[in-house]
């Protein structure tokens, strides 16, 4: 996927983070969620890591995503992204800007910028993102010091006002895959309801087919 066929990919946006893995095997988990399915995988790794580390499991990660034909972002670090030759990276507010981004990554690869409100959604967009995370849509206990809560109506709001795609993001299970998909999202992105799941690629499949029917 790169930017000019973003806008064909829905579904499950799988993010794996070896910290709700639930003490297996990263790489064990995010090849189970491939044989599952999902639309892209994301490597999110907020524990400090040695560089060494970060580049073994972003390497074996990418091979993974590659041989399943399914584009592979680096969460935060735009370095590791650009050294894997990764599809995409995908930064918070308070990352790197998107035109430094940009210049360190070129034209082609992937810029994904994580908002809170429209107003963000729309400055991301006018910044040169190529798809926005949004959220969280509901409560979740994965991400520290998260923000608000922005709830369905208000996905739906920045889903009809922006251009690129959203992805929603937040406390999202099986139980709520169909009512993100109806407020426009094209992609869903979860960390526990996969990573920790008793079987990944079951709740994988599930989920990404539940995205996908609505
Ligand atoms: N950004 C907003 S909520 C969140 C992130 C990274 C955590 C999502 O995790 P989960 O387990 O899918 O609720
Ligand atoms: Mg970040």
């Amino acid at each position: 996927m790169r930017t000019s066929i973003v806008a064909e990919v829905r579904g499950l946006y799988a993010i794996v983070d070896p910290e709700y893995c639930a003490g297996r095997d990263p790489l064990w988990v995010a090849a189970e969620i491939l044989r599952g399915g999902c639309a892209a995988l994301q490597l999110r790794a907020k524990q400090p890591q040695r560089p060494q580390e970060l580049r073994s499991l972003g390497a074996a990660l990418l091979g993974l995503c590659r041989k399943a034909g399914v584009p592979f972002f680096v969460n935060d670090h735009v370095w590791l992204a650009r050294e894997l030759g990764a599809e995409g990276v995908h930064l918070g507010q308070s990352d790197l800007p998107t035109d430094q981004a940009r210049r360190e990554l070129g034209a082609h690869v992937l810029i994904g910028r994580s908002t809170h409100s429209l107003q963000q959604a729309e400055q991301a967009q006018a910044q040169g993102a190529n798809l926005i995370g949004f959220g969280p849509i509901f409560a979740t206990q994965t991400k520290q010091h998260a923000d608000a809560v922005v709830g369905l109506e208000q996905l739906a709001q920045v889903c009809r006002t922006v251009r690129i795609p959203v992805i929603a993001i937040g406390g999202i299970t099986l139980d709520t895959g169909a009512e993100i998909a109806r407020a426009g999202a094209p992609l869903a992105a979860a960390i526990s309801a996969v990573c920790a799941a008793a079987d990944p690629a079951r709740a994988a499949e599930q989920l990404h087919r539940a995205l996908l029917a609505s």
